[in-house]
């Protein structure tokens, strides 16, 4: 039994070489330990789609995006969309993409648990294609996406140590290889076993899991214990503004800057006004469309950006150019991902002049023998990965990986990310309000 979708231009069709013959998209779910967070704690298994695009002449390319169910039925309307296009044509995809959704609607499911609303939809959904199409584009004509996107301006690219609270592992399965981290010595320890084993440069502390008070003592261990480190932490919004200028305060000489404090871009621009602390934000700027208020409002100093909701790497780097435009800094986001949103997130940095901060990642979290790519595709040294050098994105499909985590999508019967449902299971008085503090 699968769950794939897969749709195919008509038997006998004409399909040039460059233009899309067939799509399949595989849901996929990992091993997730469990992750605090504001709106609850992370589900035993984290879903992601993969997505192979082949075209005429039989070039194979790759994406990877959110698996939450409403999402997949809009990936099932777009790749029908996109059909019989040429890869090379980004503007022609695009169109496609938003004429699709604009003709059925389909509600709910973006994959990121209520800390990222009002993303754009088609840039959404296009995302996966557009990185799919330049993988095929690069192949071609034998160049890794990072030159497609521009050529790289680093053959490195620096990742953040992405610290949170956990449990000492899911309820039902017992402690897990990461143990608990509840305190501020849990968080030092942590962060010590993320820098032993990658060599992370920075740090980030995902927040708003424990009392403001409580966070800010764990960012001052951190500072303590790792001095020359650049620390973040990111409330997701868990803070009133009063709070945020408190807390701000607190940490005014420890961070490099604060990510999401509070809710909205009227109350981060009044945070702003009162601190001295660059703000940063992937709640409040998530699409084109919120760039002029932020910026009327003066609500933010870095953007961190994210090709899975900003519609690939070709608009990221649209939106390079107006943060730069903007005196915006830039920075990068993350959601649990596998090797082929890696891949396309270190392409992406490895092109972006203005990208002058360590991008987040989840991939500590995920287990080494789960992935959609092959074994071994990436080796971080200090803290950094080395932009892939083969043609497109320059990672291999696991054809026997990819078929594990779909099956174990099949099994484990997750179709939506619920971090407070499954909060509520183990604390029903648990409610997901923000600001909170
Ligand atoms: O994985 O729990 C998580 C994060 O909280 C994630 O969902 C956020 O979108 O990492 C993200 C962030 O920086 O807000
Ligand atoms: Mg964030």
């Amino acid at each position: 039994m699968s769950e794939e979708i897969f749709v195919a231009a008509p038997a006998g069709t004409a399909v040039g070489d460059n233009a899309i013959r067939d799509i399949r998209i595989t849901p996929v779910a990992f091993a997730d330990p469990p992750l605090l967070n504001t709106v609850g704690v992370h589900e035993p298994f984290a879903l992601r789609a993969i997505v192979q695009m082949r075209t005429g002449g039989g070039a194979v390319g790759l994406g990877e995006t959110y698996g939450d169910a409403a999402h997949l039925a809009r990936l099932a309307l777009a790749a029908e969309a996109v059909l019989g296009g040429d890869v090379f044509a980004a503007n022609d995809m695009r169109t496609r993409v938003a004429r699709a959704l604009a003709q059925r609607s389909v509600t709910g499911g973006h994959g990121m648990s209520g800390m990222v609303t009002g993303t754009s939809t088609a840039d959404r959904v296009l995302s996966p294609f557009d990185v799919a199409a330049l993988d095929i584009r690069g192949k071609i004509l034998g160049v890794p996406v990072s030159e497609l996107l521009g050529g790289r301006v680093r053959g490195r690219v620096p990742f953040s140590g992405y610290l949170f609270y956990k449990w000492e592992g899911h309820p039902s399965a017992g402690a897990d290889r990461w143990g608990p981290a509840l305190n501020p010595e849990g968080i030092v320890e942590q962060a010590r076993s993320f820098i032993n084993g990658y060599g992370f440069g920075a740090l980030k502390l995902k927040g708003g899991v424990f009392a403001p008070d409580e966070e800010a003592a764990a960012m001052l261990a951190l500072r303590e214990a790792f001095p020359e480190v650049p620390l973040r932490i990111d409330p997701n919004g868990a803070w009133s503004v009063d709070t945020s200028v408190r807390i701000a305060d607190r940490l005014k000489d420890v961070l490099e800057y604060l990510e999401d404090p509070t809710v909205g871009l009227e109350a981060m621009a009044e945070v702003r006004r009162r601190t001295s602390l660059p703000l940063a934000t992937n709640m409040w700027v998530v699409a084109f469309e919120h760039i002029a208020e932020a910026v009327r409002l003066g609500s933010i100093d870095i953007v961190l950006s994210d090709h899975h909701f900003w519609g690939g790497l070709e608009r990221s780097k649209l939106l390079a150019g107006i943060s730069e435009a903007m005196g915006w800094g830039l920075s990068m986001h993350s959601n649990s991902h596998l090797g082929i949103s890696l891949a396309a997130m270190t392409h992406l940095a490895a092109a972006t002049p203005v990208l002058d901060y360590a991008c987040d990642t989840h991939w500590p979290w995920k287990r080494e023998d789960e992935d959609v790519v092959a074994p071994g595709t990436f080796a971080f040294d200090g803290g950094a990965l080395a932009v892939p050098n083969d043609p497109g994105l320059g990672v291999e499909l696991d054809t026997e990986g990819l078929e594990r985590l779909h099956r174990q999508y099949i099994d484990c019967g997750i179709r939506e990310r619920d971090d407070t449902g499954y909060m509520k299971r183990f604390d029903p008085s648990f409610e997901n309000t923000a600001p909170r503090w």
